[in-house]
C-alpha cells in the first residue's frame, strides 16, 4: 500500500498548482523566515561552502540565515546516497550530518544548525539571531513542519550528469518558488553558487542590471551560457539537462 506521503508526492509532481501550495504552506510554517534582510556586519572576501539537503530542517535554518544576512554561499547538495558530498563532509569532518558549514575567511568548519546560526551572526551581522531563528524547539518545530509538507522532495539523489562549472541560483530561502527549483539541484546532486537577494538587499540593483526584472528564482548555466527565470521551465530545463 503507497504511503500518504508517496501519495502527495505523486500527486504533486502531477500538478503544479499542488506543487506550489505545498510549497507556499512549506515558507508559511515559517512564518515567512528567510525573506527580509537583518542588520549586516562585516562581509566575507571569500565565499562561504555549506553542505545540506533541502529536505533537512535544520538545512532550512542555516539558509534562512544565509539569506537574511545577505550571504553568498557555495552549495554542496548532500542527497541521501549522494556520491559525491557527502563522502566529502565524512572526510572533512568525520561524520556524515548535514548541515555542515565552511568558512575559508576564518577556517571555522562547523556541525550543528545552531551553532552554525550563532557564528554567521556574529560574524556577518550584528551579533543578534532573529527571534525565529533563536525560539529552540519551536524554531526546529516550525522547520520539520516546513520539510513535511514535502516529504520526498530533496532528499534523495537521482542519477545525474555533473556540469564542468557550478550552475547560480538567484533565490531566497523564503520563496516558494525558489524552494521547488532548490529541490531538482540537490536531488540530482548539481553544486551551485547561492546567490541570496532576500527584501533589501543591497545586491537586488545589480541583479535587476543583470536579468532585466526583479524576480526570483532566476537560473544561470555557465556550462550552457543558459540564464532564465520560472521555476517550472527551470525543472524542466534541469531535467532534460542533468537528469540521467
Ligand atoms: N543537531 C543537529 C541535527 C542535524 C541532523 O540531525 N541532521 C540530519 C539531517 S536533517 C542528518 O545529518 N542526518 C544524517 C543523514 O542525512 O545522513 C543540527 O541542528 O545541525
Amino acid at each position: 500500500m503507497l504511503a500518504p506521503a508517496a501519495v502527495l508526492c505523486y500527486a504533486m509532481r502531477m500538478n503544479r498548482t499542488l506543487d506550489v501550495a505545498t510549497s507556499f504552506a512549506a515558507s508559511a510554517a515559517r512564518m515567512g523566515s528567510g525573506m527580509q534582510i537583518a542588520p549586516l556586519g562585516p562581509r566575507p572576501k571569500k565565499r562561504l561552502e555549506l553542505y545540506e539537503f533541502e529536505a533537512c530542517p535544520y538545512c532550512r535554518k542555516v539558509r534562512e540565515a544565509l539569506s537574511a544576512l545577505d550571504l553568498e554561499a557555495m552549495i554542496y547538495p548532500c542527497p541521501k546516497d549522494g556520491p559525491r558530498f557527502r563522502p566529502a563532509v565524512i572526510r572533512r569532518g568525520g561524520k556524515a550530518q548535514f548541515p555542515f558549514l565552511v568558512d575559508p575567511n576564518t577556517g571555522k568548519e562547523l556541525y550543528e544548525s545552531d551553532d552554525i546560526i550563532t557564528y554567521l551572526f556574529q560574524q556577518y551581522g550584528d551579533g543578534r539571531v532573529p527571534l525565529p531563528l533563536r525560539l529552540g524547539p519551536v524554531t526546529d518545530v516550525t522547520s520539520m513542519l516546513a520539510s513535511a509538507w514535502r516529504p520526498a522532495f530533496g532528499a534523495r539523489y537521482r542519477t545525474a550528469k555533473q556540469p564542468q562549472k557550478p550552475l547560480e541560483l538567484y533565490s531566497f530561502e523564503a520563496s516558494p518558488f525558489c524552494r521547488i527549483v532548490r529541490e531538482h539541484l540537490c536531488a540530482l546532486e548539481l553544486p551551485y553558487v547561492l546567490h541570496n537577494v532576500a527584501k533589501g538587499s543591497p545586491r537586488r540593483d545589480a541583479f535587476v542590471k543583470r536579468s532585466g526584472k526583479m524576480m526570483v528564482p532566476y537560473l544561470v548555466d555557465p556550462n550552457t551560457g543558459t540564464e532564465m527565470f520560472e521555476s517550472a521551465d527551470i525543472v524542466a530545463y534541469l531535467e532534460r539537462r542533468y537528469a540521467e
